[in-house]
Order: structure tokens, then sequence, then C-alpha cells
């Protein structure tokens, strides 16, 4: 079983800025702590970051019939694409939305979310583990699929 991370907008700088908000830790960082979880769980996953909206959706649409889910970070996207939404609407692999901070904590145009409704559940908040609680909810959207 594979699970695809996809970062979006600017994550490529966690850890050198606004720790107060994203916390200390580096894309790197929360990448190898998901590999590590994976190993245990007995799956394997891919960790992708772009900054390019297009990049993001053909990522979406080449997951099917390569990744048993997707768990997106779509950062600043996840406010404002209508192309996203679409992909993963079309794309018939279960997508986890994911985010370090809360959102619906922060200002009030990030409490929106335009994916949030064909994603299968939100995760939102708790910082670095919410990539470990992605990994956990995708691995358990595919075996009870
Ligand atoms: O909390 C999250 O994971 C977000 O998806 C992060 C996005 C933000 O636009 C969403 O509303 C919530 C921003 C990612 C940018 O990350 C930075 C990290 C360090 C310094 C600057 C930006």
């Amino acid at each position: 079983m594979k699970i695809l991370f996809l970062n979006g907008p600017n994550l490529n700088l966690l850890g050198t800025r606004q720790p107060e908000i994203y916390g200390r830790d580096t894309l790197a960082s929360i990448e190898t702590s998901v590999r590590e979880r994976a190993q245990a769980l007995g799956v394997s996953v891919e960790f992708r970051q772009t900054n390019d909206e297009g990049q993001l959706v053909s990522w979406i649409q080449e997951a099917r019939g390569t990744a048993q889910a997707i768990a997106l970070n779509a950062a600043a996207y996840t406010h404002t694409s209508i192309a996203l939404r679409d992909a993963i609407s079309a794309v018939g692999v279960p997508v986890v939305e994911l985010h370090l901070s809360n959102i619906h904590a922060r200002e009030s145009f990030r409490h929106h979310s335009m994916i949030a409704p064909v994603c299968r559940g939100q995760i939102s908040g708790f910082g670095a583990f919410s990539y470990i609680l992605a990994l956990e909810a995708a691995v358990n959207v595919c075996k009870t699929a």
C-alpha cells in the first residue's frame, strides 16, 4: 500500500520562519517521522512539495493506479483552488486534508476550505503530528475501503 503525501506552496520554508505558528520541524524532518511510522505500519510513502498549483493537480491526477490514498497539505491553495477540488473529485483516490495549524482558529479567510467537501476528512492543528495522524487516517481509509 502506498500513501502519497503532497505539500503545497511555501511548506519548503518550514522550520525557518514563523515557528510560533508552524513549529520548528522542517519538511524533511516531518518526512523522516512519517517514514518511521509508515515502516511500523508496513506501508510505503512518497513525499513531494511544490509551489505550483498545476503541479499539484497533475500529481493528484497521476495518483490513480499508483497510490491507494493521498495526504494533502494544499497550504494556501486550500482556501482558493477550484482546480484542486476538481482534481480531487475526479481522481477516485481518497484524500485526507491536513494542516499543521488549526485553520479554524486563525484568520477568517483560512476558515473556509475549498477542498474539504471532496476530501474524506480533515486533520488540522496538531503541528508536525498532523502528518502522522493523516498517515494513520489514510491507512485506515484504505483498509476499510
Ligand atoms: O497549517 C497549515 O498546514 C497550512 O496549510 C499552512 C499554509 C497556510 O496558508 C494554510 O492556511 C494552513 C501556509 C504554509 C506556509 O508555511 C510557511 C512555513 C514557514 C514560513 C512561512 C510559511
